[in-house]
Formats: structure tokens, C-alpha cells, sequence
């Protein structure tokens, strides 16, 4: 069968580098990306390309109706801190979204939906070290319990409706190629550009602050190896916990410091976000994902800070 592949929220962190490596396996004219903002030049000239807010209802029917879409993935989402900023807003783009998504893709039959649920589902009595799959969930971000929702959603669609939702716990995200937009985890990729850029960097986490990331190629890979593992093979149609890397600002800096002798870092005090970053895990268990579909992260600290000082170098 030849895939239509509809990706919403394609100009986001993830989306932008999804898109692309869905476009290398599949053919470009068999990706929509779509975006709430009009695409930069390179998407919006390596395929087809949608406006497309998730609230607007009748929009997002429409691009339903047009394309047909046998995938789609919904990326789109108010992140961890923005989504402190702006709770009722979070809540709303976060559930309202996923269920227009959710319903049009049982209306139009679509094969597999990707919705990308977050370690923000944990919350200050969950374990901190190796968190299991199954574990108390007490969120206490507006951004974490509309994943947990999410991820009780998804799961009934899929009993309820026979939708094959598919769905991953992703860690702090970094890539060179895109930004991320408003999380808790955003400082371990600013602090590339400003190593790079002035030398220096204040971190608004603390120095200790341990936390569950990932390379984005590992998250790219995970993704993709998700959506093609057999619908049979998946025991979690919630969302599977997935690990890569964990670490602390300090020991990010250490790292970064081998190839810029003269980085400093300094941290800043009461930031927000330490808070949030305090009531999730610091190290994730993820044995379901490597059962299931042999998941095993690629990147560790020292060739994940390589790589990235590498390719951004040279485009900043
Ligand atoms: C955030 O920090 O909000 C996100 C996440 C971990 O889901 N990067």
C-alpha cells in the first residue's frame, strides 16, 4: 500500500526533523507536513504543505478529506513551561487537539496515528530512578496531565474504536536542526548555541538536575521503528516509556568543555522551571519498548555533545 502521511505540527522541533526522514523512506510527495506557521523555505519546498491550526475544526476536516492520510502523526503541543504560562490554553490545544485528530482518523479510516506523550506523565511520588512503565502518576503540569489524559485516550480509541494508536514517553529532546519550543529540558540544547556562540551559558536548572534526554536521531529512529513494528508486537497502547541519556547540566558542561576549553557555565536562582524539572524522573526504565520493538538508543553523552557541536558549528 502506498502511504499518505500526514504530519501536523511539522515545523516543531520533532516535526521538522521527522518530516525530513519521512520524506527520504517514502517518497516527498507522500508527506503533508502541516503548521499552524507557514513553513520554512526547506519544508515548504521539499513537498506538499497545509496551513492547519488542530482547534479549527472544519479546517482540519477538510485536509482529512483531501489528502486521506493512511498515517498521521500530531505533533503539535504547548510544552512544560509555556503551558505554566498559559494553563487553560495548554489543556485546550493539548486535548481539543488530539481529539479532533482522533476522530477523523476513526472517520477516515486511517491505518496509524503517532501522538507523542512525554516524561512530564510523572509527577513527585512517581519513582525518580528507573521509572517504571506502570508506577504512580501524579503530574503536577498542566503540560502533564494533558499527556496523561492523552495517553488514557489513545489507549480507548484503540480498545473502543480498533484505532492503532501508537505513542512514546519522549525524554528532553536535542537536535541541532530545530529549536525546541517552551519546554523544561530546553537548556540542554540553548547551551550548544551559546557555547558556541559567546562561550558561556547560564543554565536555569541547577547544577545536580538529572534528567531523562535523548539525540533526536535516536528519537527520529524510535519513532519510525514504532509506527513499522507489528500492530500485534505492541503490548502498550497508552504510550511506552523510552530512555536514552540522563544527565545533569554539570556534567552536560563537562562534556561540551572537552571541545571548548574556555566554556563556563553559571545557573541562574528561582527559575520556574526548576520546579517542574524537580518533580520528574531523573532515569527512565523503558524494557517494554526494547521487548516489544527492539528499541536501543544509539547516543550516549560524548558522541551525542560531538555530533551536535559538529553540525552546528556549521550553520550558526
Ligand atoms: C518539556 O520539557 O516540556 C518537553 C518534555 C520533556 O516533554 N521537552
Amino acid at each position: 500500500m502506498s502511504e499518505k502521511i500526514l504530519v501536523i505540527g511539522a515545523n516543531g522541533q520533532i516535526g521538522t526533523e521527522l518530516v525530513t526522514a519521512l520524506r527520504g523512506i517514502h517518497g516527498a510527495d507522500a508527506v503533508i507536513a502541516a503548521d499552524i506557521n507557514n513553513p520554512a523555505d526547506d519544508l515548504r519546498n521539499s513537498g506538499p504543505y497545509e496551513l492547519a491550526n488542530v482547534l479549527d475544526k472544519d479546517n482540519l476536516h477538510h485536509i482529512f478529506q483531501k489528502h486521506r492520510p493512511t498515517q498521521v502523526y500530531l505533533l503539535a503541543a504547548i510544552l512544560s513551561a509555556v503551558g505554566e504560562q498559559k494553563p487553560k490554553m495548554a489543556w485546550d490545544l493539548n486535548m481539543t487537539g488530539l481529539f479532533h485528530v482522533l476522530d477523523f482518523s476513526v472517520e477516515f479510516k486511517v491505518a496509524k496515528v503517532f501522538w507523542p506523550s512525554s516524561i512530564a506523565v510523572f509527577g513527585p511520588h512517581s519513582p525518580k530512578f528507573e521509572t517504571p512503565q506502570y508506577c504512580i502518576m501524579d503530574p503536577n503540569t498542566v503540560y502533564g496531565f494533558s499527556k496523561l489524559a492523552g495517553e488514557r485516550w489513545c489507549e480507548y480509541y484503540f480498545n473502543k474504536y480498533g484505532l492503532d494508536v501508537r505513542s512514546i514517553r519522549y525524554p528532553g529532546l536535542i537536535g541541532w536542526r530545530a529549536n525546541p519550543g517552551g519546554g523544561t529540558t530546553d537548556y540542554a540544547v540553548h547551551i550548544f548555541h551559546e557555547a558556541l556562540k559567546k562561550g558561556s551559558y547560564k543554565s536555569f536548572l541547577s547544577a545536580g538536575t538529572a534528567l531523562p534526554m535523548m539525540y533526536m536521531d535516536d528519537a527520529i529512529r524510535a519513532t519510525i521503528a514504532l509506527m513499522d513494528a507489528p500492530s500485534d508486537a505492541l503490548t502498550i497502547r497508552s504510550s511506552y516509556n523510552l530512555a536514552g541519556i540522563s544527565f545533569t547540566p554539570e556534567q552536560l558542561a563537562a562534556e561540551i568543555k572537552k571541545h571548548i576549553p574556555a566554556f563556563e557555565i553559571s545557573y541562574a536562582d528561582n527559575d520556574p522551571r526548576q520546579a517542574i524539572a524537580d518533580s520528574w524522573p531523573k532515569s527512565i526504565d523503558d524494557n517494554y519498548a526494547q521487548k516489544d520493538w527492539n528499541w536501543q538508543p544509539e547516543y550516549d553523552l560524548p558522541t551525542m555533545v560531538g555530533d551536535m557541536l559538529t553540525n552546528l558549528k556549521n550553520i550558526i
